[in-house]
């Protein structure tokens, strides 16, 4: 019988531990758990303070459920021992740093062993082959290179793979398309807001995508919908895979959806999931969406126990189609942080995307303005018309920004003013991640 077109297409870069029997899995992580507490507990003060004041010893992990036993994480834990007091080795034993962009005040510096540079070039050839990549695939890389781990997590990847890689980084999109178009481009990796950009450009520049070769994108560090999704792969001619990282665990390789496109799955050999109630702490069931939490089982340069990474999602352990036992995790829709509170209502700023992508009369470059007007909370989404809908004139605009305001309204069950803009008002995303959320609340 002939194969199912994704089943002929599945590639598996390491199958002993993508595709380990659970139990086997269980025993491993275990394993590993338990000396990776052992290791922290004798190398960084701050794991011993936080174990001794949760009165808990390396001995007392005897199966993975007693991961509940020891303390969490924070990320103001690494910030307030920024930034060497997580370290677990001195700097000698260290091959690279990559850090945080520094939103807060000092950014987090982690630093890499040769072993844990060698872990992440692994999750990420694993990461590579859940899309489908192979050693016949040319990648451009345009996520950021330097300190964040976008650029440089993609590029031991695909190093390792055996791909050919264009270390292109972000910006000079014209360029960007040039040498999709004269080196035969397969796989785009950069931020889905840029991938957004590059499509803009492509359009603008009247570049039928046909003369693209590309045919996967791999994309992440930053929310992003299937609304979203749609437009990107359309414009691009591309088939989009979400990949989910941060710096403190490595950068991306973390998760990254396989052919299915259902869910991501964790490279859980290396990094131990659990998603918690953010209020109460207590891990929650397969299913239940919270704060997901990260272990680093493996890591040697700062390890981290159970880290809060304020993402929010729910788990899956069911097998997938593809034939990886991995855990699963839904896509992420947002973190803790982003949640905008408006007149006592919670709003996620993907929610509002979802609801603006559904319109062709729309572009896919918006903004959301937040602000307090005589103690009041107000919202107002700015949205680009495309050029075929703006031509329409503003009778048009006025009876769309009234649909939309009632489906938006419907949606997120707060107020919103919908203003269309003319094309090409916004500021595009030349690199790294966007910034559509202005709250002039915060700012005051
Ligand atoms: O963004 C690492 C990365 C690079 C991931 C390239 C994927 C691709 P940080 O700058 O430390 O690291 O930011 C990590 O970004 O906690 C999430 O809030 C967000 N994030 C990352 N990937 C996704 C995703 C990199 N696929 C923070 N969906 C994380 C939603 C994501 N949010």
């Amino acid at each position: 019988m002939a194969l199912a077109k994704e089943e002929a297409r599945v590639v598996i870069w390491n199958p002993a531990a993508e595709c380990m029997p659970l139990e086997e899995k269980r025993m491993l992580q275990l394993r590993r758990l338990q000396r990776i507490v052992e290791y922290v507990y004798h190398r960084v003060p701050f794991y011993r303070k936080a174990f001794d004041e949760h009165k808990v010893k390396p001995e007392d992990i005897r199966t993975l459920d007693d991961i509940r036993r020891l303390p969490f994480t924070k990320k103001t834990d690494l910030v307030a021992n920024y930034p060497f007091g997580m370290w677990a080795v001195p700097l000698e034993e260290i091959v690279r740093l990559q850090s945080t962009s520094g939103t807060t005040a000092k950014p987090i510096v982690m630093g890499y062993t040769r072993n844990d540079t060698e872990m992440w070039a692994e999750a990420m050839a694993r990461t590579y082959q859940l899309c489908g990549v192979t050693a016949d695939d040319v990648v451009q890389n345009a996520y950021g290179y330097a300190l964040f781990t976008g650029g440089m997590g993609f590029h031991i990847g695909a190093e390792k793979i055996g791909a050919t890689l264009i270390p292109a980084g972000p910006g000079m999109t014209q360029r960007q398309i040039m040498l999709m178009l004269d080196l035969g481009t397969t796989v785009l990796t950069c931020t889905p807001s840029y991938a957004l950009t590059i499509a803009d450009t492509l359009a603008s520049m009247n570049i039928d995508r046909s003369k693209l070769k590309l045919r996967v994108g791999i994309f992440g560090a930053e929310p992003w919908t299937e609304e979203m999704r749609r437009t990107i792969e359309e414009g691009l001619g591309l088939e989009a895979y979400d990949i989910y990282g941060f710096t403190e665990m490595c950068g991306p390789g973390v998760a990254c959806e396989c052919l299915y496109h259902d869910g991501l799955h964790i490279q859980d050999d290396l990094f131990y999931p659990e998603v918690v109630d953010p209020d109460t702490e207590e891990p929650l069931p397969p299913g239940e969406k919270g704060d997901l939490v990260f272990t680093s089982l493996t890591r040697e340069g700062v390890p981290l126990i159970r880290y809060r990474t304020k993402d929010i999602t729910s788990l899956e352990y069911e097998p997938c189609r593809c034939g990886r036992t991995t855990p699963r995790f839904r896509k992420i829709t947002g973190r803790i942080d982003d949640m905008l509170i408006i007149r006592g209502v919670n709003v996620f700023p993907s929610q509002i995307e979802t609801v603006i992508l559904q319109y062709r009369e729309l572009a896919p470059q918006y903004q959301i303005i937040v602000d307090r007007v005589k103690n009041l909370d107000t919202l107002e989404v700015q949205v680009e018309a495309t050029e075929e809908f703006w031509a329409q004139g503003e009778e048009a605009r006025r009876n769309l920004a009234a649909q939309v305001q009632a489906k938006l309204t419907q949606a997120i069950i707060a107020t919103a003013d919908i203003t269309i803009l003319a094309p090409r008002t916004l500021p595009r995303i030349e690199a790294g991640k966007a910034r559509r959320v202005v709250d002039k609340r915060r700012l005051g």
